[in-house]
């Protein structure tokens, strides 16, 4: 037997006039109590309405844009079920998250709890990112837990200062373990998301999938602009919101955003014949059968000391781990002579010494590789699914070694911008990787990256491949090599080592050692980027 309803707007706080910006269903749709029906957005609060039981959808009553406020009928509903009692759509509480500005919840002060994090029960917490007296934005991480399965971190629900800590590293925690209080500031900006408990069940569920697909990055998923739906959604399927261009207004990241981002062009399992030229789905590689990790306990062959891996450090691991995994992986050496650009570069900066930019092999390299990319645009692209998303823009990425570990801050069109200025952003973005001050923009839309080891030595090496890019330029210490054309006279040159690797299933062996001498060819001889 089934009922009909009227879904309406819930209490949503001192919110009215809101616009509907997404509709997740449509007439004949079956959905759960729970699941998100429409997402409303006011200028302070992204905010989700579920469904307050189970059923089918008949008829919609708004579209996009409408203007809403608490008791509008947004949609009606069969209900599933055999009470006749009216299902009660004011009970169900609207999910609500942060826009990407700061938003503020109304004053007092918010206990916030370890939200749903699935069938884990005492799980350690590893790492508190914040002490009292911090203030921090909804959604930025607070504490980090460590199940044996996977690396949670658990967001601020809504902005506030730090007033306690109710937990310390080490300390096992469940679902509704009090974590911190939270003074919320002044009231002007009320959101649902004010009463504790719903504020933590309006924190995004923990990265259940991380373990698995060691895709998240963490602070990027809590910048994102996209709804608690949204977000749900993207925990679900493994999707680093960070990584998503939203198509919505502003930006903003949509169902179908996530939905097209997880398809990725395959099925969670690995790839099959078929669809050899997938990429993988962002749910999991999948199908990779190994043995277990060997379990040995080392202090019985001698002392040990036990140190635990930065958050970076594990950020990195996971995305290194994956791209390894997926990608068809594939290195061309090659070298390439440097001798008048070295001469070149010395010259450039003894005329700008005053100018206090010093600009090292790398941001020629840089322009080099915008140059061969242009002509190789296949290297400048990723991989959708059957297709090869070619970028017409060139943004450069480049690994920098720092204290906590590997980072890759992006400079953004490269092909805009001169040497020194190129050498000027990329002595900022390393100065902030290294203070650990790097903003999620700023490593994130990279096209190819470049990992230079120059300073430091070696000859050649493996790059990892940096996804979704296609192609990573790992490039050593330059030396003097004897060179010869005809085998009888020699020549001491400036050598620079030149290690591409690149992804088998978009690019052939045939253009990557073509790839190669054409970015030689122009380092030779930087002119060629002007052809
Ligand atoms: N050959 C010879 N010398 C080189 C060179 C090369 N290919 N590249 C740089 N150098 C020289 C520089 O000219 C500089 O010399 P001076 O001190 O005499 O001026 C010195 O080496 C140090 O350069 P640098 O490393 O400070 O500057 P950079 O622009 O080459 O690199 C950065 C900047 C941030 C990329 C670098 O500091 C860094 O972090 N590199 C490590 C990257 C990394 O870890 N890659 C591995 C990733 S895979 O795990």
């Amino acid at each position: 037997m089934s009922n009909a309803i009227d879904i309406k707007v819930p209490d949503i706080g001192d919110f009215s006039d809101v616009p509907v910006i997404e509709i997740f269903v449509k007439p004949g749709d079956t959905v759960k109590a729970e699941d998100p029906l429409v997402s409303l957005e006011s200028d302070k609060a992204t905010m989700d309405v579920p469904a307050p039981r189970g059923g089918v959808v008949e008829s919609i009553a708004v579209k996009l844009g409408d203007k809403v406020s608490e008791g509008s009928v947004i949609m009606s509903f069969k209900a599933d079920g055999v009470t006749q009692a009216p299902a009660p759509a004011e009970a169900a509480k609207p999910s609500v998250s942060a826009p990407p500005s700061a938003t503020n919840a109304p004053a007092g002060v918010a206990e916030v709890r370890v939200p749903d994090i699935g069938d884990f029960k005492d799980v350690p917490v590893i790492e508190i990112f914040v002490k009292v007296g911090d203030t921090v934005k909804a959604e930025d991480p607070i504490v980090s837990l460590e199940s044996d399965k996977a690396t949670m971190d658990v967001p601020a629900p809504l902005s506030g200062v730090v007033t306690a800590i109710g937990v310390k590293i080490g300390d096992k925690v469940s679902e509704g373990s009090v974590i911190l209080s939270l003074a919320t500031g002044d009231a002007t900006a009320a959101t649902p998301a004010a009463a504790p408990s719903a504020a933590a069940a309006a924190a995004p569920a923990p990265a259940r999938a991380a373990a698995s697909t060691g895709a998240v990055d963490e602070a990027a998923f809590a910048l994102a602009y996209a709804g608690p739906a949204v977000r749900k959604l993207a925990r679900e399927l493994g999707v680093d919101l960070g990584q998503i261009r939203g198509s919505g207004d502003h930006g903003r990241i949509v169902r179908a955003d996530v939905e097209t981002f997880a398809k990725g062009g395959g099925a969670a399992a690995a790839p099959t014949a078929g669809k050899a030229a997938a990429a993988p789905a962002a749910s999991g590689v999948g199908g990779i059968d190994l043995l277990p990790w060997p379990k040995v306990d080392f202090a019985k062959f001698g002392p040990t000391e036990r140190k635990e891996l930065s958050r970076i450090k594990k950020i990195s691991a996971a995305n290194l781990h994956r791209n390894w995994v997926v990608i068809p992986h594939v290195t061309t050496h090659d070298e390439a002579d440097i001798t008048e650009l070295e001469l070149f570069r010395v010259q450039m900066n003894r005329e700008l010494e005053k100018s206090g930019v010093k600009i090292s092999m790398l941001p020629f390299m840089m322009k080099a590789a915008v140059a061969t990319l242009k002509k190789f645009p296949e290297f400048n692209a990723s991989l959708d699914g059957d297709a090869l998303v070619l970028k017409n823009y060139w943004h450069i990425g480049f690994a920098a070694d720092t204290p906590n570990g590997l980072m890759v801050p992006v400079i953004r069109d490269v092909d805009k911008k001169t040497v020194p200025e190129i050498a000027k952003e990329m002595g900022e973005l390393a100065k902030l990787a290294r203070d650990g001050k790097l903003k999620p923009d700023q490593m994130s839309g990279g096209t190819f990256t470049i990992s230079s080891l120059g300073g430091i030595g070696g000859i050649y090496f493996t790059p990892i491949i940096n996804a979704p890019e296609v192609a990573i330029m790992g490039v050593c210490k330059s030396y003097w090599k004897q060179h010869s054309s005809d085998g009888k006279t020699y020549a001491s040159r400036l050598t620079l080592p030149l290690s591409l690797s690149w992804d088998h299933r978009v690019i052939d062996g045939a253009a990557a050692a073509r790839f190669n001498v054409y970015f030689a060819n122009v380092l030779a001889d930087l002119r060629r980027v002007l052809f």
